[in-house]
C-alpha cells in the first residue's frame, strides 16, 4: 500500500496544487485572519511544587486532587501535593531506562476509586509495554499491551484515557521508519485500547488497537471541545502539532511537517525542530499548550474549534525553565509544567528538575 501511494501521491498533489495555488502549504504559514493565542495563565506566578527531581516524565492525577509523577531513569513514582515534600510512592521493576528509554507515560483509571489501577508505559528488556498497577512500594504488575518496538531513541511513551473512557497510547518508530506505515506494527501509531488492553470498540480496523499511523515519535497527546491532538517530534526539519481522526495517516516516513498530498494528513502546527522538539500537549479552552524540549519554552496554540490552528503559535517561558517534558491541566484549574534538564541534553540548575504549577489568569 504505501508504494501505490507514493506513486500517486505526487500527481494528486500537482492537481490539488493547481486547483488550490497556494494554500496548500501549512496551516500555520498560510493562515490569513491570525490571531495569537490569548494564555488563560499567568506564567509571571510561578508555583514550585516539586524540585530535585530526576528527568520526571509522566504526569497525572490521583481523585483527591493530588498528583503522580514518574521519573524515567530510577523507576520512581512520587505522589505531589502543592505544599508538600514529594512522597515515593511505587518503584517498578524491569524497566530499563536507555537512550529516551525508561519509566515514561502514567495515567490513572477514570474508575480509580473502584478500581485503584494506576497505568505507566515503560521500556523492558525487550519491548516497550503498558502496564497497571495499584499503589505499593514494589507494586504487582499486569501487564496489558506488549511489544512496543523499542529502542535507544523514538520510543513514544505518552498514555492517557480519553474523554471515551478508553487508554491511548503515542508509541514511536523505534528507529525503524517502516514501523510507521505497517498496520500490523504497534510502533509510530497512536494506540486505542480499552483498560484492559483489547482493542477498542469502534477503532478503524476490527481486532487492532491501532488508531492512527504514519507517526515518527508521539510524545503528547490532548483532548479539547471534541477534538484530539497530538505533539511529535520531527526528524531533521519538522516537529508537529496534528488533528488526530481515526484511521488517519500522518506521513511519516514519506512526509515530514507539511507535504499537501491529499493521502496524508497535514499538520495543523509546525516548528523547525531546534524550536520545539515537543514532547508534551494539553488543550486549555481554545488554547493548544506543548512542552518544548529543545526549544526550552512552552508554545501556545490558537485553536478555532473545528481541529485546526487560528493562528500562529507563540511561545511562553522561552529560556526560563530550560527544556520542557510535560504539560497538564490539574484539576486545581492550574497549567502543571515539568522540565528534562537532567536527561543528558540539558543544563540543569540545582533546583532541577522541577514540576511548576501556573494559575489562571484574575479576570
Ligand atoms: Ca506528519
Amino acid at each position: 500500500m504505501p508504494r501505490t501511494m507514493r506513486t500517486l501521491a505526487p500527481a494528486a498533489a500537482l492537481a490539488v496544487a493547481a486547483v488550490l495555488a497556494a494554500p496548500v502549504s501549512s496551516a500555520t504559514q498560510a493562515s490569513v485572519a491570525s490571531t495569537t493565542a490569548d494564555p488563560a495563565f499567568d506564567f509571571t506566578k510561578p508555583n514550585v511544587v516539586a524540585s530535585n527531581l530526576t528527568v520526571p516524565w509522566g504526569l497525572a492525577y490521583l481523585p483527591d486532587g493530588s498528583a503522580l509523577v514518574s521519573e524515567r531513569t530510577t523507576s520512581r513514582i512520587l505522589q505531589l501535593r502543592p505544599g508538600s515534600q514529594p512522597t515515593e510512592v511505587a518503584r517498578l521493576s524491569g524497566v530499563q531506562p536507555t537512550g529516551e528509554g525508561g519509566l515514561l507515560g502514567l495515567a490513572v483509571s477514570p474508575n480509580y476509586k473502584e478500581d485503584g489501577y494506576v497505568y505507566a508505559y515503560y521500556t523492558a528488556a525487550s519491548d516497550n509495554r503498558i502496564v497497571r498497577f495499584k499503589l505499593a512500594a514494589s507494586p504487582q504488575q499486569e501487564v496489558i499491551f506488549s511489544g512496543i518496538p523499542k529502542n535507544s531513541y523514538h520510543d513514544g511513551g505518552r498514555i492517557h484515557f480519553g474523554p471515551d473512557g478508553m487508554l491511548y497510547a503515542g508509541t514511536g518508530d523505534a528507529g525503524r521508519t517502516a514501523n510507521s506505515q505497517d498496520w500490523n506494527s504497534p510502533g509510530g501509531k497512536i494506540l486505542r485500547m480499552t483498560p484492559t488492553g483489547a482493542p477498542a470498540p469502534g477503532n478503524p480496523r476490527a481486532n487492532s488497537v491501532v488508531y492512527s499511523i504514519g507517526h515518527r515519535n508521539v510524545q503528547g497527546l490532548a483532548w479539547g471541545g471534541g477534538h484530539m491532538y497530538n505533539a511529535e517530534l520531527g526528524n531533521n526539519a519538522w516537529d508537529e502539532i496534528n488533528h488526530i481522526e481515526a484511521g488517519d495517516n500522518y506521513g511519516w516516513p514519506t512526509v515530514e511537517g507539511t507535504g499537501g498530498e491529499p493521502t496524508y494528513h497535514d499538520p495543523i502546527a509546525v516548528w523547525r525542530t531546534r524550536d520545539a522538539s515537543p514532547s508534551g500537549a494539553a488543550v486549555a479552552g481554545d488554547t493548544l499548550y506543548a512542552a518544548a524540549l529543545g526549544g526550552r519554552r512552552l508554545w501556545t496554540v490558537p485553536l478555532d474549534g473545528k481541529g485546526g490552528a487560528s493562528g500562529q503559535p507563540t511561545a511562553v517561558l522561552q529560556g526560563t525553565y530550560g527544556r520542557l517534558r510535560t504539560v497538564e491541566v490539574g484539576p486545581d484549574g492550574w497549567l502543571w509544567v515539568t522540565t528534562s534538564n537532567r536527561d543528558g541534553r540539558g543544563s540543569p540548575n540545582q533546583a532541577d528538575d522541577r514540576v511548576i504549577r501556573f494559575p489562571r489568569k484574575a479576570r
